[in-house]
């Protein structure tokens, strides 16, 4: 392996994996790949087997375009620029913040996932979509995956609602925050590392039920929980959602009911999935109107689910030998 790396033109000093990267970074692997595979911020070499290989200047640029994004800038923007414009930048410390190095701790108030979602909601009624997509960037890059999703994406979805029904919130708001946020989630779901292990689960919604981000939020957290997560996007008839289940052997198919709540096709949708669907293909339900539709989640004995974390202790429960 290393006589091949060597005639790469690498020292093994320079040669580092994604996870070492990820490490020295404080950046998550999927966040690494996104920003080289969407924005050319960085290219790694490849091993003969297409393992991306990182140097120390690829640390060192990853580094410096993380500082530059915690202090409020574009990394569609940064990744054009050499190193020493991307330093310039950093030394005029905009935004009113300190920029860190690369593997300080970043300062509370950045870090804050309440932070992140009153200044989402500042961006939202400014209608700048750029500075929404900055703000969950960065909050991506400084938060856990956990305290992303529960911290920041499901509180900043809940506050539309708050929003909305106090009157404060328009559609135009609501459409724009919506397409933000399902943007970056499916993002996260296209450069999550999935272990060739990993058990296929299906996301989706049955036909009429149009709303999609509780479906997404559970696929991307069930992705980060290490499944080979697949979001079918929304309003799927039941024959395509068993199809998609078996075509991928799938061992878990996910439902999102969010509105209506008392829709007569509904329930015959999930009474068809569960009829076509094998045995073996366990069903979660989520979402707000789960509740009004489980006399026939009971009947089809679908597994109803709260909230998130909720979920996560289902999949591992799910995934431990002795539960299977
Ligand atoms: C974004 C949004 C929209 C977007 C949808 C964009 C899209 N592509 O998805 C747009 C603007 C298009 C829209 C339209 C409408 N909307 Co709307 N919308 C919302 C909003 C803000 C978020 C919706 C959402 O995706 N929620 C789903 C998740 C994120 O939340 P949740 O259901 O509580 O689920 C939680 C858990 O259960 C879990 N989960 C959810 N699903 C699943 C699935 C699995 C498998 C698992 C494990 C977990 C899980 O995740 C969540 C986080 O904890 C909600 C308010 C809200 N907070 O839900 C209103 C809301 C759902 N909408 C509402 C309404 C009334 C409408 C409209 C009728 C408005 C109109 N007059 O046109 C239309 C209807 C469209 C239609 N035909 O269905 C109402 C529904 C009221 C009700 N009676 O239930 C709500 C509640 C707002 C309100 N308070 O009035 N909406």
């Amino acid at each position: 392996m290393l006589t091949i790396l060597y005639s790469y033109g690498m020292k093994p000093k320079e040669i580092h994996p994604i996870r070492y990267v990820a490490r020295q970074t404080g950046l998550t692997p999927h966040v690494i790949r996104a920003w080289e595979r969407r924005y050319k911020a960085i290219v790694p070499r490849r091993s003969p087997t297409n393992r991306r290989l990182y140097s120390e200047a690829n640390i060192e640029r990853l580094g410096l375009l993380k500082n530059a994004v915690m202090v409020g800038h574009s990394i569609g923007q940064l990744a054009g620029l050499t190193n020493d414009e991307i330093r310039k930048i950093l030394g005029r410390g905009e935004g009113g913040f300190e920029a860190p190095s690369p593997t300080s701790p970043p300062t509370s108030r950045t870090a804050s996932p309440l932070f992140f979602v009153e200044a989402s909601v500042s961006a939202l009624f400014d209608l700048d979509s750029g500075a929404l997509e900055r703000l969950l960037t960065r909050a991506e890059i400084t938060l856990s995956k956990l305290s992303l999703i529960d911290q920041v994406i499901v509180p900043l979805v809940q506050k539309l609602d708050d929003l909305w029904s106090s009157g404060s919130l328009k559609i135009v708001h609501e459409h724009m925050a919506s397409s933000v946020i399902r943007t970056f989630l499916g993002d996260i779901l296209r450069f999550c590392e999935i272990p060739p292990t990993a058990s296929p689960i299906i996301m989706t919604t049955p036909v009429g039920q149009l709303h999609e981000l509780g479906a997404l939020i559970a696929a991307v957290a069930a992705a980060l929980e290490g499944w080979r997560s697949i979001y079918l996007g929304p309003n799927l008839p039941a024959e395509e959602i068993t199809n998609a289940a078996e075509q991928t052997q799938a061992t878990v198919v996910g439902l999102s009911l969010v509105y209506p709540p008392d829709d007569p096709r509904v329930v015959r949708e999930l009474k068809a999935v569960r009829r076509y669907l094998s045995e073996r293909v366990v069903l979660i339900v989520g979402g707000r109107a789960a509740e009004a539709y489980s006399e026939a989640l009971e009947a089809i004995g679908a597994i109803h689910v709260q909230d998130i974390p909720s979920f996560r202790r289902r999949l591992e429960s799910l995934r431990s030998p002795e539960r299977v």
